[in-house]
Parts: structure tokens; sequence; C-alpha cells
């Protein structure tokens, strides 16, 4: 069962088993309404971040590790130069769980983060 009153970036992964139903349609629905910034691939959700450069890509992608050790869920990471692609799936089930929203939605807080240091 999803938690349904708490802010998806405030969630912790949660291990998966072989045997975690996949989200309904329903539940996708309203997770992919959560993380507008994400579309829905196949068996997966992706983002793609532009940056100045590759020192401003690659600050951006140990931040993404750091969130990914942490929440013990990897995404996938593709980096050309200022452009990087972060694309989210679980494993164990060859599909997508809440796992991959919530890594998402922390990903998305700490992507604004930045943008609003860099205004400041
Ligand atoms: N990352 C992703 N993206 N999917 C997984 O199923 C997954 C993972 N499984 N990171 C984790 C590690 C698992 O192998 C460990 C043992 O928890």
């Amino acid at each position: 069962m999803m938690e349904a009153n708490m802010k998806l970036s405030e969630q912790n992964s949660k291990p998966i088993t072989a045997e975690t139903a996949p989200l309904s349609s329903k539940e996708l629905d309203a997770l992919l309404q959560q993380t507008p910034a994400w579309s829905l691939g196949d068996k997966e959700i992706a983002r793609d971040f532009r940056f100045k450069d590759f020192r401003e890509a690659m600050k951006f992608v140990n931040e993404v590790a750091t969130i990914a050790n942490e929440q013990d869920h990897h995404p996938d990471i593709f980096i050309t130069y200022n452009k990087v692609r972060v694309a989210v799936s679980t494993h164990k089930i060859e599909g997508l769980s809440l796992n991959d929203f919530i890594v998402a939605a922390k990903i998305d807080v700490m992507a604004d983060r930045k943008r609003h240091e860099k205004a400041a």
C-alpha cells in the first residue's frame, strides 16, 4: 500500500522482492502526477537534465549517486558532456515500483535546490 498522505520525496525506498506486486495503472497515474518532469518509458521513468558544462553535470551525477546509495536504489545514468539522462526502474520486478518514484522525487528536490542556489 502507498503512503498516500506522505510526500514522495520524504518517503524512503523499501526492499523489493520478486513477489512485490507491480503498480496498478491507477497507482502509476497518481505517481506520475507527482513527478510530472519524468516520462514513462518502457518499464522505466526518465528525466533529462542539462547543465552549463561537464563539471556541473558531474556534480549533479554525484548527488544522484548519493541519493541512490542512501536509498539502495540505483538509477541508470547517461552522461553526454552537459546533459544527463536519469532512468529509474526496479530490476527485481523488471518494471516500476514505488521506489522508482521516491528516488525520482528526491532527485527533483535536489535539482530544484541546485537551481535556487545558482539563482541566489
Ligand atoms: N536499483 C534498482 N534500480 N533496482 C533494483 O531492483 C535494485 C537497485 N535493487 N539497487 C537493489 C540495489 C538490490 O540489489 C539490493 C540488494 O538491495
